[in-house]
């Protein structure tokens, strides 16, 4: 069902800019692609196979979203007012703002308000060309509450046309009732969230915000082999506000990513091309918390440390909801070129999901995951700021999105 060939694309298989074919085809058999090249090349076999004419328009594969915290209830406007008048993100988390109210608010909802309130940021980033998200825990801090929002990513998953990869981010803040108690904390992550949760098959991997106000090296390294032993792939928040050695130790336990990485320093650096860990750069985030420390681009282009681009869509440090955003902020605030801006949502985000056999490119036997976009090159995807870019959004060989055309090209048809 739906064998169909796509053909007329300007193709750029794995995002890479520099490798493009002008007039490609895809044949697309049972969700998953039977053949990728250019269409003077399609084998004889798919000559009498239905065609679908994408006009010409550009196609990626559809962008992979690796780092989110979109389940959580309410917002944090209120705070965003307090920082405009002067109080800084540390500060606000300390006096008991930040992660903290987030955590309450989530807590209270149930998971069907939590589903309605993260389903409309889900939906924002699919239409932004987004085929496959990591979601997070973390604003439960309890077993109940984390279990809540793991199965609410779950059910995004089932609802949404996208893949869902979820994150136990248990270990993201200290919660009120375990005040001065951070080890016992820790203890409860490790001991009992973990395996409940695991064993509920609610885990896809485990994550830690190694941190002055989030937790020590120590700390990290207990929720690292707590993963291990039930065979979860780790990664870790890690040289975000300051410089802890949290990406060397996330190295260390072949963490598929570090992620945000403003204060890493060049043995992390080396360490974490050593083990193959992906560098997942948070720029919504640095502008949002006017961050000043910029990530060690130069390094990792000199260790060849993949790159990964994310929206970190959270309520407290980046309200965003569009990867396409990230491009631009990544290239404008990081300067990072447009091919590794590019890659940086595709085939490295693809592997920062320890999921580059799936997502992340287009080649024969991956599922047929695409977006056509309405753009004359592939710049504009990282130029435009704000402005609705895919006209056609591909899952499993299915349009699951289609921009509607303005009325006024509408009436001259
Ligand atoms: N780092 C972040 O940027 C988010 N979490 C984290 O560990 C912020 C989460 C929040 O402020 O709600
Ligand atoms: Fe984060």
């Amino acid at each position: 069902m739906n064998d169909l060939v796509w053909q007329n694309l300007h193709l750029c298989p794995h995002g890479d800019p520099d490798e493009t074919i002008a007039d490609a085809a895809l044949a697309v058999r049972d969700g998953k692609l039977a053949w990728v090249g250019a269409r003077d090349a399609l084998p004889r076999e798919f000559d009498d196979w239905p065609r679908e004419d994408i006009g010409g328009a550009w196609v990626t594969p559809s962008l992979v979203d690796c780092h989110t915290h979109l389940v959580y209830a309410g917002h944090r406007a209120d705070e965003f007012a307090l920082r405009l008048a002067g109080a800084s993100y540390e500060e606000i988390a300390r006096r008991g703002g930040g992660i903290a109210s987030t955590v309450r608010a989530t807590r209270l909802a149930d998971e069907a308000a939590l589903v309605a309130a993260a389903e409309q940021r889900l939906t924002a980033l699919i239409e932004d060309g987004v085929g496959a998200v990591e979601i997070k825990s973390g604003y439960g801090l309890d077993l109940a509450s984390e279990r809540k929002m793991l199965r609410v990513a779950r059910e995004l998953g089932r609802r949404c046309p996208v893949s869902v990869y979820t994150t136990f981010l248990g270990a993201h803040a200290l919660p009120a009732e375990f005040a001065g108690r951070a080890d016992a904390y820790i203890d409860e992550v490790c001991e009992r969230m973990l395996p409940a949760l695991a064993d509920e098959g609610l885990v896809d991997a485990v994550d830690v915000f190694c941190e002055r106000i989030g937790f020590t090296l120590a700390q990290s390294e207990r929720v690292l082999e707590a993963a291990a032993r039930r065979g979860l792939p780790v990664k870790m928040h890690a040289e975000q506000l300051s410089a802890m050695g949290g990406a060397a130790l996330a190295a260390r336990h072949r963490a598929l990513s570090a992620d945000h990485l403003e204060h890493l320093d060049e043995a992390g650096v080396v360490a974490m091309k050593a083990a193959g860990t992906v560098a997942v750069l948070l720029p919504g985030a640095y502008y949002f918390i006017r961050e000043t420390q910029l990530p060690p681009i130069e390094l990792l282009r000199r260790y060849e440390v993949p790159i990964a681009l994310a929206t970190d869509s959270n309520p407290g440090t980046s309200p965003a909801t569009s990867l396409v955003a990230m491009l631009n902020f990544g290239c404008t605030l990081f300067r990072l070129t447009v091919s590794e801006a590019l890659q940086g949502v595709t085939r490295h985000a693809a592997r920062a999901l320890g999921q580059d056999v799936r997502h992340g490119a287009l080649e024969a036997g991956r599922a047929a995951d695409f977006v056509a976009w309405s753009v004359d090159t592939l710049a504009e995807l990282a130029y435009w700021i704000g402005r609705p870019l895919a006209a056609r959004v591909v899952r499993n060989g299915i349009t699951v999105y289609r921009r509607p055309r303005p009325a006024a090209a509408r009436s001259t048809t």
